[in-house]
């Protein structure tokens, strides 16, 4: 018989403002993660189990973090009864107040940070961004290399199903973003991808601007003053099929107007150095 192995379970960040209340799942995991991926969801009940089948059978040494905001469609209460039945992996930050996407990525990260798993990352829930495309991105995370950022906008990366609008809309807000920030990546509004804890650890999470999702940006442009060399991976995303997406013309111009705000409060980039 093999020895029994025991494993505590993570214990929690408090989030006195949000109410959240972290689930680690019933049955804690056997072998250490590697790899943790945030995956904030609001109204995602359509996409979430599928999506963490993939990642989970990417190996045992992947898991996720799901910031669920209270989806009233129950996508948190589908990820709770995933983890009764199958995973050991899955995680659930279940916040209740103060509903946003930028928030909820910096609790998400926060929590992950808590969890002491040695490379964490995020991606969105609804299909955009395909697991598969996981394994090149870790893959590349040589030695040297702090993050990587799966990106549409370098040799290999596409979009597909987006009509031509959007796809110049992504190429004209990372222009508007290289122009006002001076940041020397491609893809700088992409939502897929992963960090070595110990970049993250040198982010001071609560003194972020970010509301929304200029949260990535934000991120960012930290990481790259701090010195910290990120790389890009090509990744196929995918346009959104199932549920509604959350992105409107306010959030949007907020965006272009936040950046403004970064280029005062950080400064334009002048640092070129990154690997190849
Ligand atoms: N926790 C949380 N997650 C959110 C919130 N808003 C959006 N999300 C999630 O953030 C991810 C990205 O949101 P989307 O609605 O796909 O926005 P988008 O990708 O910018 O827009 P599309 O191009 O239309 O897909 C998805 O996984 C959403 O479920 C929120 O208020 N709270
Ligand atoms: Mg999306």
């Amino acid at each position: 018989m093999s020895p029994e192995v025991v494993r505590k379970p993570f214990s929690m960040v408090s989030f006195p403002e949000t109410e959240a209340e972290f689930f680690n799942p019933p049955v804690p995991s056997e072998s250490p993660l590697s790899l943790l991926m945030i995956i904030p969801t609001y109204n995602e009940s359509e996409n979430i189990a599928g999506l963490i089948d993939r990642i989970i059978a990417l190996g045992p040494e992947f898991g996720v973090l799901v910031v669920d905001d209270h989806s009233p469609d129950g996508t948190a209460e589908l990820v709770r009864r995933y983890q009764a039945t199958h995973a050991a992996h899955v995680y659930l930050l279940l916040r209740r107040t103060n509903r946003g996407r930028g928030q909820a990525g910096i609790d998400g990260y926060l929590q992950a940070l808590c969890m002491k798993v040695p490379v964490i990352g995020e991606m969105d829930a609804d299909g955009s961004h395909a697991p598969e495309d996981l394994a090149r991105m870790v893959h590349s995370l040589r030695e040297e290399v702090s993050g990587v950022i799966g990106s549409r906008l370098v040799p290999g990366g596409r979009e597909e199903g987006r009509s031509l609008a959007r796809v110049l809309l992504t190429r004209a807000a990372n222009l508007y973003i290289r122009l006002i920030l001076g940041l020397p990546y491609r893809d700088a509004t992409s939502g897929y991808r992963i960090f070595r804890r110990e970049v993250l650890e040198t982010i001071r999470w609560n003194d972020l601007v970010s509301r929304g999702p200029s949260i990535l940006q934000e991120m960012l442009v930290i990481i790259h003053r701090g010195g910290w060399s990120l790389i890009e991976s090509p990744i196929v995303f995918r346009e959104r099929v199932l549920g509604a997406s959350t992105l409107n013309h306010r959030i949007l111009l907020n965006s272009l107007r936040i950046i403004l705000e970064f280029r005062k409060r950080y400064g334009r980039n002048r640092r070129t150095r990154s690997v190849a």
